[in-house]
């Protein structure tokens, strides 16, 4: 620690005595290895923490965060580190805490007649579907990365998914939080209340706030009783506008039962094709776009079927569909799904690329999607478009992959500013959110206040001052 001034040195001892020697891990501990707490999933960024602290319980977070409070320290908190706009990796200065809250992961308490769970922010996501499952329950929220993301990332980032279409974003699907502020002081408002009017909606102030406003240790989350049967379906598309098109006559049919709708690009799943063959993926080739829809039924399978199978019907005579397989089984649907959510990990093969997590109203989305790829193809001849998404939420993941053969990472320094620039004003005039899902952290920092309305952006500062005077949670990200 030679290199580290007198206060750090004594803020780490600190920090020892509240969380235990084991849990404060610095570069200077024999064989240290922070790099998993410092580089990002997308390898865009690597930072340098200061140390890397595990509490095991809130009074030690709330212990923690007055200690460095009072050394001026600043504080990152990480989740599963799974995030996209690099939100949870500490700056390269060295003088940060990262906040790993991974030991805290108990499941608190189920309700079942109040249908919710109680669970601390560190539980990985799909323990949280699996314990709610083993109570007979329904814990809806499913994205591809919920093996290793944390219920506490899910709500600092208000994290979308595949379900949203039927059970909302994690926003929606939150009742209660405990938090400790910027102060180090504990909110208990684990209410698992649906109605409570008294005053500000702190609750949704936290969710979204990517660590910014205070740290999130447990969360009350809803319960949905489980499906009696699940269907998967995989539709050929011959344009974005049938795409939408069946998304409507998916709403009528379905009602309710429709849980999924996601749409995916001929070159997302030629990706997928490429570097991992062994998941077959159907229907691609004959087609420029293709559609899982899922339908969660409350009766049986057979009803359930016979309802998709109505809905297939209409959309072949309609001419939206051009081919379709409905899943014979639940592995058979699991497969799909699988597809779907492994286009990330084929674009991660292929390259570095430039990543819009957009959204825009469903019924403008073909125009945007025309427009845009005809702008993008004339700026940078041989552009290839990853473009794929929940378009049931009208949420794409508009993608940049470098043309074929060219040096991604030239590719990256000579056109990613340009490229963003001429997809979210495309994104403006179409009247859409340069991010939907993923959030801003510190990838769109600098943008946010080129397409955000000027008078949001000071309630949002007048709100980050108010609750972190000191400016040490999570700094420069979401506002610079
Ligand atoms: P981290 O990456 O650790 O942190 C994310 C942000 O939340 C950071 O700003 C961090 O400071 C803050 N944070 C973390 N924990 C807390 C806490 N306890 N209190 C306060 N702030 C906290 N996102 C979607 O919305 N939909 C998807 O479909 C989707 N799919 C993905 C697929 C893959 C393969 C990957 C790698 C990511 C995907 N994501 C998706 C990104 C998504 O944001 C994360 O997977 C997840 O929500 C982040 O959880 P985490 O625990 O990893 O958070
Ligand atoms: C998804 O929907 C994630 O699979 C990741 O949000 C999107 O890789 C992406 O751009
Ligand atoms: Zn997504």
């Amino acid at each position: 620690m030679t290199d580290l001034t007198p206060s750090q040195t004594a803020l780490i001892a600190q920090l020892r005595a509240l969380c235990g020697h084991a849990n404060v891990l610095t570069h200077a501990d024999p064989g240290a290895d922070l790099s998993p707490w410092e580089q990002d999933w997308r390898k865009r960024v690597k930072g340098r923490a200061l140390a890397v602290v595990r509490p095991g319980n809130t009074q030690d977070v709330a212990a923690v965060v007055k200690a460095c409070a009072a050394a001026s320290t600043s504080i990152v908190p990480q989740g599963g580190n799974t995030g996209l706009v690099v939100g949870g990796v500490p700056n390269g200065s060295g003088t940060q805490i990262v906040l790993s809250m991974t030991r805290m992961n108990a499941v608190r308490a189920i309700d079942p007649a109040n249908l919710t769970i109680t669970v601390e922010a560190g539980c990985v996501l799909q323990n949280l579907q699996t314990a709610a499952e083993n109570a007979g329950f329904l814990f809806p929220l499913s994205l591809g990365a919920e093996g290793s993301c944390t219920i506490g990332g899910n709500l600092g980032t208000n994290a979308g998914g595949t379900q949203v279409v039927r059970y909302g974003n994690t926003r929606e699907l939150c009742l209660g939080l405990e938090v400790v502020t910027a102060q180090g002081e504990v909110w208990h408002g684990l209410t698992g209340l649906r109605k409570d009017n008294t005053g500000y909606d702190l609750r949704n102030l936290m969710i979204g706030s990517e660590g910014t406003l205070g740290i999130i240790t447990a969360a009350t989350m809803k319960l949905y009783p489980l499906p009696a049967a699940q269907l998967t379906a995989w539709a050929a598309v011959p344009s974005m506008e049938a795409a939408v098109q069946l998304l409507g006559l998916a709403h009528q049919r379905l009602g309710p039962g429709l849980t999924g709708f996601e749409v995916m690009g001929q070159f997302a799943l030629s990706l997928v094709d490429k570097h991992y063959p062994q998941l077959r993926v159907p229907l691609w080739q004959a087609t420029p776009w293709c559609v899982l829809l899922e339908n969660s039924d409350s009766e049986s399978e057979s009803h359930a079927r016979g309802q998709f199978e109505a809905l297939l019907e209409a959309a072949l005579e309609a001419g939206c569909v051009t081919d379709a397989v409905v899943a014979e089984n639940l592995t058979q649907a699991k497969g799909l799904w699988h597809i779907r959510e492994t286009i990330t990990l084929a674009q991660v093969q292929e390259g570095l690329n430039i990543k819009h997590d957009i959204s825009i109203p469903v019924s403008r989305i073909p125009a945007f999607v025309a427009e845009t790829d005809a702008l993008l193809e004339r700026e940078v001849p041989g552009v290839r478009l990853v473009d794929f998404g929940h378009l049931g939420d009208g949420n794409l993941h508009y993608n940049v992959q470098a043309p074929e053969g060219a040096d991604e990472k030239a590719f990256l320094r000579d056109f990613e500013d340009q490229v963003n620039t001429l997809v979210f004003d495309q994104v403006l005039k179409f009247k859409g959110s340069i991010s939907a899902e993923h959030g801003v952290g510190e990838l769109k920092v600098g943008k946010l206040p080129l397409y955000k309305d000027p008078t949001a952006l000071a309630m949002m500062r007048a709100v980050k001052k108010a609750m972190d005077p000191q400016n040490i949670m999570n700094p420069g990200r979401v506002l610079a």
